[in-house]
Order: structure tokens, then C-alpha cells, then sequence
């Protein structure tokens, strides 16, 4: 059973992803539980404060050390954890080699940053992985982090119904996923590749194979490199 603890300032963000389809039923199956926690609730003074101007100047909050401590400090006391996640565009880029090893966890906490970040001191004592989901800037970690999350679960196995459906997935092989198909076999007079409708599971999956290959070579030909 995965346990995700999710850090936000905008806990709203999280609710929609995490109620629909594969992942509320991952939850229903009690494969997975996730828990978002407002840090708003760990602020400072009447105004719940979270985030203060950055020393030396400059546009944009920061946010606080103090409350993001004492949230960290309740989630890991006398709970062991694998991993804490800072997600931040300047970090290490998330892809699918590391969602497979983050699926096999036990407890993992995700910290969602705004404004300018968050401050660098519980970077350096509480973070363990700083991830970012590429190269663009988004208003904030939830996103990101539901990102992170969707990618995750669905490895867990009996998260998916069919098991060979997640090793099929694009990137799980390095290789981009090749074109499918559904009734009817005719569509506006565009028919389906008639190996599929052959009945030969040989011929089939090495059309698949070859399309994915052609697909790689086309659009992601960084992924064949290595
Ligand atoms: Cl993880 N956070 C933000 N704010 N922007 C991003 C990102 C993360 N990954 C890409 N852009």
C-alpha cells in the first residue's frame, strides 16, 4: 500500500484529479491513500502567514521556513518515509524510469511551491528528490504534483485492470506506443491495418513493434540513443 502525503497552498487544485476514474479507484481499492494537507493551517500569527519577501530583494515571495517545518515534523513523526519531493521547475526531470521506482514505496511526501519557491533551508534538511515535470513554468506544484502522482499509481499493480496494459504504455520500453484502433473497421473510408484484424498474434506484435519503432524514430529519436 502506497501512502502519498501532499504539501499545498491551494489544496483545491488537488481535489478533482484524485476522484475520477483509475485513481479514485485505486483509492477504492485501497491501494493507494493520499492526503492533502493545507500548510496554511501551519502559519504564522492571526493571518496564517506562509510566504515573507526574499533577503536581499527582489520580486516575489518566498515561502516560510517554519511552516513547512512544522507540517514536515508532524508527518514524519515516528512515521518512516522513502521519499520527500520538492516539486520545482529547477528540478531533476520526472520520466517514467522514476515513476517505476517511486511505485514500489511505501510513504511518500510531495511538497507543492509557489510564488518564488520555497525556502532554501528545508531544501537542504528535509528534501530527499527535487523533480520538475519539464521545461516550462507553471503557477505551481499542484499540477506537478498530480502529475507525479497519476504516474505512479497507475504502476501499482491491480491499480490497472488488464497488467499487461501498464508495460505497453509509450516510454515503458523506450519506445513510443504504436497506433490503435477500434469498430468500426471502415471509417470514412480509412480502413484498419489489416494485420489486425488478421487474427495472427505473431504478425500482430511485430506490426506493433515496428510501428512503435517508426513512431520512436520519427517524433523521439533521444529515446533510441541509450
Ligand atoms: Cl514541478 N513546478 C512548477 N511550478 N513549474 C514546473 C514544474 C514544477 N515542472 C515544470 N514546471
Amino acid at each position: 500500500m502506497l501512502q502519498i502525503e501532499i504539501i499545498s497552498v491551494v489544496p483545491e487544485l488537488l481535489e478533482s484529479p484524485f476522484r475520477h476514474s483509475i485513481l479514485m479507484r485505486a483509492i477504492d481499492k485501497g491501494l493507494v491513500t493520499i492526503q492533502i494537507h493545507d500548510l496554511r493551517e501551519y502559519g504564522i500569527g492571526n493571518y496564517r502567514q506562509v510566504d515573507d519577501y526574499q533577503f536581499g530583494g527582489g520580486a516575489g515571495m518566498v515561502m516560510m521556513a517554519e511552516p513547512l517545518n512544522a507540517l514536515l515534523e508532524k508527518l514524519t513523526d515516528h512515521q518512516p518515509f522513502d521519499a520527500i519531493i520538492y516539486l520545482t521547475p529547477d528540478g531533476e526531470k520526472w520520466g517514467q524510469s522514476m515513476a517505476n521506482a517511486m511505485s514500489m514505496h511505501q510513504r511518500i511526501i510531495l511538497i507543492c511551491g509557489h510564488y518564488k519557491g520555497i525556502d532554501q533551508r528545508i531544501r537542504d534538511l528535509w528534501v530527499t528528490h527535487e523533480i520538475s515535470i519539464g521545461d516550462y513554468v507553471l503557477s505551481g506544484g499542484e499540477l506537478a504534483a498530480a502529475v507525479l502522482a497519476d504516474s505512479i499509481i497507475r504502476l501499482i499493480p491491480g491499480v490497472l485492470n488488464d497488467a499487461g496494459s501498464a508495460l505497453s504504455d509509450s516510454f515503458q520500453d523506450n519506445l513510443l506506443a504504436p497506433p490503435v484502433y477500434t469498430r468500426p473497421a471502415d471509417f470514412k473510408g480509412i480502413k484498419v491495418p489489416e494485420v489486425l484484424l488478421s487474427g495472427n498474434f505473431n504478425a500482430i506484435e511485430q506490426w506493433r513493434e515496428n510501428e512503435a519503432l517508426k513512431r520512436t524514430e520519427a517524433r523521439r529519436p533521444d529515446l533510441l540513443k541509450d
